[in-house]
């Protein structure tokens, strides 16, 4: 019984020294035009290791939030001068999604229905004054685990586990509203489908383990060869797709060539035995009639670097 029970406390104070651990990297505003309501909200979030800034109205509020856009948790008076916060919670909706940016209304126990208008407005949840600290953190503590998990399911459902690119599903995502803004003529694109060569031989070789490791080191070649404004991602198992935003058609052969070189410079090895590892890159530049066309043309080059030889750039 001791043993479980001890287990149980250490089990505890660890699980809050996480909390408070990821709390340090959580930011919260305090709205309020009462200084002293301000500084002890302020206090009590600090004891828990949040991050804080401060508004004394909507107005100030909106600006605070766009100079710390990693603010994620607002909460807010309702009665204040220039801008109350029914108005603030409404402008916030305008910009921010209720999952990246959670808001709590301080509603007032006297007055009824004035926490409905709060969430009617877009708040995620509400508090009535006067309040308890207990109750306080709960509300606290569950809009920010709350988001914490939205994050996480996000991560989980757009970067492929094993290199941390964009996944398919992702990529092909953000590819379509790119070739949209393409198509609208805004900018032109180039679209790169990538093959590792004999990619077979090194798993057949050196165990899926290094396989894996070498896709990790590639994945990492490929996107600091590319800008951060390019998609880049992985397409299915030794593939990845890559779209390039150009300025003029003759860029993307450069720009892939830059890629393709920057994957054969690096230097991998396993046990003393160095493992070179080079990929074959296809593109496209024509918009053909969709995405997928688009890709099809690219794949199509690919297999003509293969037929050519492999580590080369084809159009
Ligand atoms: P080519 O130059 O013609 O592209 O030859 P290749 O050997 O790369 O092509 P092939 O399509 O025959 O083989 C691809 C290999 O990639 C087969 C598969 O086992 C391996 N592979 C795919 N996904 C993964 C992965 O996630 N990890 C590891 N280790 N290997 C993978
Ligand atoms: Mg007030
Ligand atoms: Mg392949
Ligand atoms: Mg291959």
């Amino acid at each position: 019984y001791f043993v479980k029970h001890k287990r149980n406390e250490i089990e505890q104070v660890a699980h809050t020294l996480g909390r408070l651990w990821h709390n340090r990297q959580v930011k919260v505003m305090v709205v309020d035009d009462s200084p002293s309501f301000r500084a002890y909200l302020q206090r009590l979030l600090e004891s828990y290791r949040y991050r804080t800034l401060t508004a004394n109205n909507g107005r100030e509020a909106l600006k605070r939030l766009a100079e710390h856009p990693e603010t994620s948790l607002v909460i807010t008076d309702v009665n204040m001068p220039e801008m109350n916060g029914l108005e603030l919670i409404e402008a916030i909706r305008q910009q921010y999604r209720r999952e990246d940016l959670a808001v709590i209304g301080m509603s007032d126990a006297s007055k009824p229905g004035l926490s409905a208008r709060l969430l009617k407005a877009g708040a995620n949840d509400f508090i009535a004054k006067p309040f308890q600290a207990e109750e306080f953190f709960c509300r606290v503590t569950q809009n920010t685990n709350m988001m914490e998990y939205v994050r996480r399911l996000r991560e989980a459902a757009t970067r492929d586990v094993l290199t941390g690119l964009a996944n398919r599903r992702h990529a092909l995502e953000v590819c379509e509203k790119l070739y949209a803004n393409a198509r609208r003529g805004h900018f032109q694109i180039a679209l790169g489908m990538i093959d590792v060569d004999h990619f077979k031989q090194v798993n057949d070789r050196f165990g899926h383990l290094v396989g894996d490791d070498a896709l990790k080191r590639i994945a990492v070649a490929l996107s600091q060869s590319l800008r951060a404004s390019d998609l880049v991602g992985r397409y299915g198992g030794e593939e990845f797709i890559c779209l390039l935003v150009i300025k003029q058609d003759d860029d993307a052969e450069l720009v892939l060539e830059r890629v393709r070189a920057a994957v054969a410079q690096v230097d991998f090895e396993d046990g003393g035995t160095p493992i070179p590892l080079t990929v074959s890159i296809g593109f496209a530049t024509e918009l053909e009639t969709s995405l997928l066309q688009m890709i099809g043309r690219a794949d199509g080059a690919v297999y003509r670097a293969k037929a050519e030889g492999r580590n080369r750039v084809v159009r």
